[in-house]
């Protein structure tokens, strides 16, 4: 009998521990969207709705990944849909839902498609999750975006896109493998637009406690090397694109996007480079773009304004130009993306 109580009580707390957890909704169950419902249930960051038009792949992987609870000993829920009804009420919704790149294309030839895809999930979330922290992943970044924080009406620091984390990461690691130092020995930071003109902050990048300028005089690294590695950043996602042949990056991107949705979630208050909504910072009005802005339990908390030098604010604002460029296209497509 004890026996038979002591499992009940224990079937009971596991239960209660699931309902105590937060809600995070993942919009798109395709690459990025089944990793990240893998690390969320490893780290048991929340329990996961799996959400995508294409039903048997969100219910299949939610509950592929269910089933390796047991292994892996974590506790939380994992389900899929195509009913956005099942994604109320979320703390946190990460959106990957889009056609990624085939060979050849630019990140900006998704526009048109992924506009349209952002608009559906647009009209989905506001009214279910009005509260939620929402992190948009899908391409082309920061016109998705901001498209995304228009087409939903949700608080501008509650909309954040995820692409600076991603490229910081791989300059850091074709870094630390140029100079044979471990990635936590180096701090650096990619903003701007997440595109062929994003720009690495040199200035504002150390390699364990030195400068890279100071690497560059001392001869460590040459500046044609730094610009070669700053080169293969830019092109990084291409780069992936061509080994896979269908399909884009997706274990970077996704470990990116759990970051920022731990940081929100734990309160962290992490700087991280992202896409957020600029009202003046930067020298940059009304308008989305990888800048370092501080995530806790109130969504974007804090922009970062950090030195820029002369040459980072020139490839800056030609980056901000891209952006703009960009928006524009994408109010061609929809105008209504161009009314405040
Ligand atoms: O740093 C970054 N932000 C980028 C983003 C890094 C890598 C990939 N980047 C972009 O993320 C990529 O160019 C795509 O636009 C998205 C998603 O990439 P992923 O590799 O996950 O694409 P998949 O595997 O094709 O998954 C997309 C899923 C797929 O299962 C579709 O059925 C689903 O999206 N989909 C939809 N879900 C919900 N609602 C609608 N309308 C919809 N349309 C397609």
């Amino acid at each position: 009998m004890a026996i038979g109580y002591q499992n009940r009580s224990r079937v009971c707390d596991a239960n209660n521990e699931i309902k105590m957890k937060k809600k995070i909704s993942l919009i798109g169950a395709g690459q990025i969207g089944g990793t990240l419902a893998h690390l969320i249930a490893l780290k048991e960051l929340g329990n996961v709705v799996l959400f995508d038009v294409a039903e048997g792949i969100a219910k299949g992987k939610a509950l592929d990944i269910a089933q390796s609870s047991s292994v892996d000993g974590f506790n939380v829920s994992l389900q899929g849909t195509s009913n956005y009804e099942d994604t109320k009420n979320s703390d946190v919704i990460i959106i990957t839902a889009g056609v990624p790149r085939k060979p050849g294309m630019t990140r900006d030839d998704l526009l048109g498609i992924n506009l349209k895809i952002i608009k559906q999930v647009a009209d989905g979330i506001c009214k279910t999750s009005p509260n939620a922290f929402v992190i948009c992943i899908t391409n082309p970044l920061d016109v998705i975006v901001m498209a995304l924080q228009r087409y939903s009406g949700l608080k501008k620091n509650k909309v954040v896109g995820m692409a600076g984390i991603l490229d910081t990461s791989r300059f850091t690691y074709f870094l630390s493998k140029e100079l044979n130092i471990s990635t936590n020995k180096i701090k650096s930071l990619v903003l701007g637009g997440h595109g062929d003109t994003m720009v690495a902050m040199i200035k504002s990048t150390e390699v364990d406690g030195k400068s890279l300028e100071d690497l560059i005089n001392s001869g460590k690294i040459s500046k044609k090397r730094l610009n070669e590695i700053i080169l293969r950043t830019k092109n990084g996602g291409a780069e992936i694109v061509k080994f896979l042949e269908k399909g884009s990056a997706f274990y970077a991107p996704a470990a990116s996007g759990v970051q920022m949705a731990e940081s929100y979630l734990k309160d962290q208050k992490k700087t991280l480079p992202c896409a957020a909504f600029l009202k003046g910072e930067y020298g940059v009005n009304n308008l989305y773009a990888g800048v370092p802005v501080i995530i806790g339990k109130n969504g974007v908390e804090k922009i970062i304004e950090v030195s820029l030098s002369d040459e980072e604010k020139v490839n800056f604002n030609k980056s901000i130009q891209a952006v703009k460029d960009l928006y524009s296209a994408a109010v061609k497509i929809d105008p209504t993306l161009g009314k405040d």
